[in-house]
């Protein structure tokens, strides 16, 4: 029998995700509180949140209106599964969405993460195909350097390959687009940089060798987040779906990020004005109160479905909690938030002092480049010979001791704070990292 009492300091049973396990588990950090834009720590101390939780907590922690929401929701309906019933929430939470994205999203696919969503991208985009007779389309492209989610559907169109290289031949029939991250030509870019709008043309490239009858569907990062903040070359999107267009392919933006303010609009395809098929979003939809995820489509996607006999399952997919009614109540109270609070406005405002900040840090200790847009940036330092990753590891451990959380990743300092950060607070976090990079090797 396993003891019944979990004590605080057993850690042994939690096999944490994304992490050093046995690192973390000799010198834990705890959380016990977060409220705006700060965690508490077990320690006592208030740590400013540079990465709003992980690119997730836009409104701030622990927003009084979201929380009411959620408990509201707890009182009243706690499930009731959305297979052939249903609550009024998903309902409603599913128009909201739609009438705040741009015109072409018009349908939303519930799930419960960005993973999810991404893999029901994926699927409708193939069922897609096939209701329409080009079953024969199956191919799915990605894009180097992307992030996609954990399921194998989402596995298998991503280009980190350390995420990939463990798990097999993933899905068959995929290929992938270069990065756009081009160091040489566009270092120091603020916002989208000048040079690559022709690396879309390589999608001429996959066309040429696979045919366009066999490819289903592109799928791209807007602004790809996790891999170090790589906002597209100017006009790179648009040649995007110039090219899907021509050739009967679908689109899809993975907005999981870049959704829901993060650069300072409903979207990405809002913010660049290039709406492709399909969306997928999670995180920012409900502040990361709740887990949700969700595909947004456009309408003839859905009506393509609506065809056959009326008493007929159209897609044969969906999650027991698919519409979760807690997460639906975070959704409205978050929505609500956004726009009550004008936060994509304020982001918007706010995104020009953000870049001055974070571009101040050029010429810093080892930095290569900065890269910046709406509230998020990367800053990205010269691997330390023989130690690639350790200076980045070391700015962020800095930093936290400084009482600021920022992401590291390789050779990189990752930044998406709530967009209720205020200026100051934006300085304190380009300061911290200035003073851990005067002290790094
Ligand atoms: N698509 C994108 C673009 C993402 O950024 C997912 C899908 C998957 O979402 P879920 O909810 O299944 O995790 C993500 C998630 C990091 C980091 O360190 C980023 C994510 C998740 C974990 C860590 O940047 N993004």
């Amino acid at each position: 029998m396993h003891a019944t009492i979990s004590h605080p300091n057993d850690l042994d049973a939690h096999w944490m995700p994304f992490t050093a396990n046995r690192l973390f588990k000799s010198a834990p950090r705890l959380f016990v509180g977060a409220e705006g834009n700060y965690y508490l720590s077990s320690d006592g101390r208030r740590i400013l949140d540079g990465m709003a939780g992980l690119w997730c907590v836009n409104a701030g922690h622990g927003h009084p209106r979201i929380r009411e929401a959620i408990k509201a929701q707890a009182d009243g309906l706690d499930y009731v599964s959305c297979f052939q019933m249903g609550h009024p929430e998903a309902f409603t939470l599913a128009n909201r969405m739609v009438g705040m994205l741009p015109d072409g999203l018009d349908h939303v696919l519930f799930s419960n993460s960005g993973s999810e969503a991404v893999d029901t991208a994926l699927k409708v985009a193939l069922a897609y195909h096939r209701r329409r007779g080009e079953g024969g389309r199956y191919r799915l492209i990605g894009r180097a350097r992307g992030y996609h989610g954990m399921g194998f559907g989402g596995l298998s169109v991503a280009g980190i390959s350390r995420h990939r290289r463990d798990f097999g031949p993933l899905l068959p029939g995929t290929a992938h687009l270069p990065h756009t991250l081009d160091l040489a030509r566009n270092a120091f870019s603020r916002g989208e940089p000048e040079h690559g709008v022709e690396l879309a043309d390589d999608l001429e490239r996959l066309v040429q060798i696979h045919d366009a009858s066999t490819i289903a569907a592109v799928i791209v990062e807007p602004v790809a987040g996790s891999t170090g903040v790589l906002p597209p070359p100017k006009g790179y999107l648009k040649r995007l779906r110039e090219i899907c267009d021509k050739h009967g392919i679908l689109l899809i933006f993975d907005e999981v990020i870049s959704g829901f303010g993060r650069l300072g609009a409903s979207c990405a395809a809002e913010a660049f004005g290039v709406t492709p098929d399909m969306i997928t979003c999670a995180k920012g939809l409900t502040n990361g109160a709740v887990p949700m995820g969700a595909t947004v489509v456009g309408k003839h996607i859905y009506d393509a479905f609506m065809t056959g006999p009326e008493a007929a399952i159209e897609l044969f997919h969906g999650f027991t909690y698919s519409g979760h009614p807690l997460a639906c109540a975070a959704g409205l109270a978050t929505l609500q938030v956004y726009e009550e609070e004008g936060l994509f406005e304020r982001t918007r405002k706010i995104a020009d002092h953000w870049e001055q900040a974070a571009h101040a840090l050029k010429g810093a200790p080892h930095v290569i480049d900065i890269r910046n847009i709406g509230l998020v940036a990367a800053i990205e330092f010269a691997p330390r010979p023989g130690g690639p990753g350790q200076r980045s590891a070391e700015c962020a451990e800095a930093c936290y001791q400084d009482g600021v959380l920022v992401r590291a990743g390789a050779d990189l300092i990752v930044l998406s704070p709530p967009l209720t950060i205020e200026p100051d607070e934006i300085d304190r976090i380009f300061a911290s990292i200035r003073k851990a990079l005067d002290a790094i090797a």
